[in-house]
């Protein structure tokens, strides 16, 4: 046999149907499925709407982690439910308080070689304890919970060779964020990304953690790790030493790019605003004042980085004008600075100690001043993601953000003169799981906790045949589904899709206009489909459904764009929104909010690897035709047009 890479071995033992082949479709088992609370909600209504009474995987587990600020009932509300319906469906429920999904995960659940599909975007943090980890929708997470293969295009695999050591205040996020620079953060999809050679193994299993989590920004379905020694010790230190076994790819075994990163050579580096793969090296950024620092989020809060800032600033002062916000991201990593007196330095410093929760990362508080310097340790900067509009946010390792706090100037850290703390991996984390919660006996029924806040599954309609469409919106490049469905203070609304759909494209707004859900739905009332059109690598960013299912609720039916992300492309059609892809540049350039888009017989026009004829109408009358292609598979198209998977 072939020499195998360690994705293709993973694959090959969960093959359900096709071939592994790059650019195939392919349905693998999953073993585990995690959601979080702000797309969990949907996707256990979705599973109740199938009528599932049990879940089918090994081990599915719900996370409160997002909607946490409890400003209102929604969110408690939220968890009540959820708590109630993971102990009736057989789902371990991690509750408040418990931590990030994806750094509880890794700590308490991950095991090499398993494959894991998550309701959210960063699920890839997985893939640093050598897991084939996948963000998806929550209706494709319901559908693997209901013990149904998961369909993907069987990726292309990128080769990261890493050979070296770090230089003391280089760190694993400068890995990650060298790597957006090379393939940023658009292009990539139907690609995973696999780390080899002889640097990988001076890395503990939570730093490959920042870098499988930040593979998120590349757009690809995963970045996978092998398992060796670090992994068989962090098991160990988490009392899960027979989780381990040791995965590699074969000797010889063939990429389809291979990238090679000497750890020597890098630098500490920032992702600009306002996106990830907008890379500069600290040093070329320059000393920009900067107000406020955050350490935290499923990137960087663990043990390891936490306890580096504490050190760090033992026996010293924040900047006085920089606001320090930390938190760790899971009560292991919270209690273990506790009990070994890192938090009382870092609070002693002047730092504000956070929930062990998303928090400032999706808006939900800590967004910084007008006009001000926000620099983060975490994954994403799209504009207004921190709460606060025209925002400048750059991401950084916890380095590079601890040596900011000190001196109130983003600061290469090798510039500090203090000496590189040396923190190793814990020979013991403290294991405590009694903030998650088993599931009631299979056969018992607990009641389901329904608030009046906890909405209905979304109902989708079949699409028609002849579509007589009205633009509703036109946008550009890498329009991320935060433009679509913002978070910060709407998060709270994810239960609910009437009230939630009314702040879709909130972010293009203009004062005395109205909405995009005002127009939309204006388009809806006149009987006509709403369309979007969109120029490159639509739908960006987080997993949430509700950048589809909201659209839909307004009458959206087509999205046409020059190209679409993954985890997107897959929640518009299981939510009954046909996407569709512009061939020439110009009709994507030739079409303005309030044209006429016609389709006849989309039915016989929707074949696999063909074209769909369309016409232009403009508000003059004048008209063009003009073709559309098409990536949907026979499935695809045949759940599309039924009004997606619910349907
Ligand atoms: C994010 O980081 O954008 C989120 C919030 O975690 C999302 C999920 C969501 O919108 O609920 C993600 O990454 O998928
Ligand atoms: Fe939470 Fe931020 Fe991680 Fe998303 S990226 S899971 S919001 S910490």
């Amino acid at each position: 046999m072939a020499a195998q890479t360690l994705v293709q071995k993973i694959l090959a033992n969960h093959l359900v149907s096709g071939a592994l082949v790059a650019g195939e479709e392919i349905e693998i088992r999953i073993d585990q499925t995690l959601c979080q609370d702000a797309t969990g909600t949907m996707a256990f209504l979705e599973l109740e709407a199938m009528g599932v009474d049990r879940v089918k995987t090994e081990l599915s587990v719900q996370y409160v982690d997002h909607n946490t600020s409890q400003l209102g009932p929604e969110n408690q509300n939220d968890h009540l439910y959820l708590q109630s319906i993971c102990s009736s469906k057989g789902v371990l429920f991690s509750r408040p308080g418990n931590g990030i999904c994806h750094q509880v995960h890794l700590e308490r659940f991950g095991i090499p070689g398993k494959t894991l599909l998550g309701s959210d975007s960063h699920t890839p943090t997985g893939g640093g304890i050598g897991m084939l980890a996948i963000g998806a929708g929550g209706l494709d997470v319901a559908v693997a919970m209901a013990g149904q293969p998961f369909k993907l295009t069987c990726p292309r695999i990128v080769g990261v060779k890493l050979t070296g050591k770090f230089q003391p205040w280089v760190a694993a996020k400068d890995v990650i964020l060298h790597v957006l620079s090379i393939l940023g953060s658009k292009g990539n999809v139907g690609t995973v990304v696999e780390y080899f050679g002889p640097g990988v193994a001076s890395l503990s299993v939570p730093e490959r953690a920042t870098i499988t989590n930040m593979g998120a920004e590349l757009g690809v379905t995963g970045s996978v790790f092998p398992s060796d020694e670090a992994t068989r010790a962090f098991l160990a230190a988490q009392q899960r030493g027979g989780d381990w076994q040791p995965l590699a790819a074969d000797e010889g075994a063939a990429y389809d790019r291979v990238i090679e990163i000497d750890l020597d050579k890098l630098v500490p580096l920032a992702a600009c605003p306002s996106n990830p793969a907008n890379i500069k090296t600290v040093a070329e950024v320059g000393p920009i004042v900067v107000n406020q620092v955050v350490i935290g989020s499923c990137t960087n809060s663990s043990y390891k980085d936490m306890c580096m800032v504490a050190q760090v600033l033992k026996g010293k002062q924040v900047h006085p004008s920089v606001s320090l916000g930390v938190a760790p991201g899971s009560r292991q990593v919270m209690e273990m600075l506790i009990r070994e007196g890192y938090l009382g330095d870092m609070i002693a410093a002047g730092a504000r100690l956070l929930e062990s929760a998303c928090g400032p990362c999706i808006g939900q508080g800590f967004s910084p001043a007008s006009d001000s310097v926000s620099v983060r340790t975490f994954n994403r900067n799209f504009a207004g993601r921190t709460g606060t509009k025209g925002d400048q946010c750059y991401l950084v390792s916890p380095e590079t953000a601890v040596a900011t706090a000190l001196t109130g100037v983003l600061t290469d850290p090798r510039t500090l003169d203090v000496a590189y703390p040396a923190c190793e991996m814990p020979s013991q984390f403290l294991v405590d799981d009694r903030l998650v919660l088993r599931p009631a006996p299979a056969g018992e029924a607990p009641e389901i906790i329904r608030k009046e806040t906890i909405g209905e599954p979304p109902h989708c309609t079949a699409v028609p045949d002849d579509i007589a469409g009205e633009v509703v919106i036109t946008v550009g490049d890498k329009i991320t589904t935060d433009h679509i469905m913002p978070a910060g203070v709407h998060l709270k609304l994810r239960s609910n899709i009437p009230q939630y759909a009314k702040v879709v494209f909130e972010c293009f707004s203009e004062a005395g206009k109205p909405t995009f859900a005002e127009r939309a739905m204006a388009v809806k009332q006149a009987g006509k489909a709403g369309v979007i059109v969109a120029g490159e690598s639509y739908g960006q960013g987080s997993s949430r459904e509700h950048a589809a299912i909201c659209p839909m609720h307004l009458g959206v039916r087509l999205v046409l764009a020059r190209s679409i992300e993954r985890i997107h492309a897959a929640n518009l059609i299981n939510f009954g929104i046909v996407p569709l892809q512009f061939l020439d540049v110009a009709d994507y350039e030739a079409i303005g909010a309030g044209d006429s888009i016609q389709i006849k017989g989309l039915r016989a026009q929707l074949v696999p690897g063909g074209t769909v004829q369309a016409t232009l109408v403009k508000a003059d009358g004048s008209s063009r035709e003009f073709a559309l292609g098409n990536t949907m598979t026979d499935r695809d198209i045949a759940m599309v047009l039924k009004g997606g998977r619910l349907a």
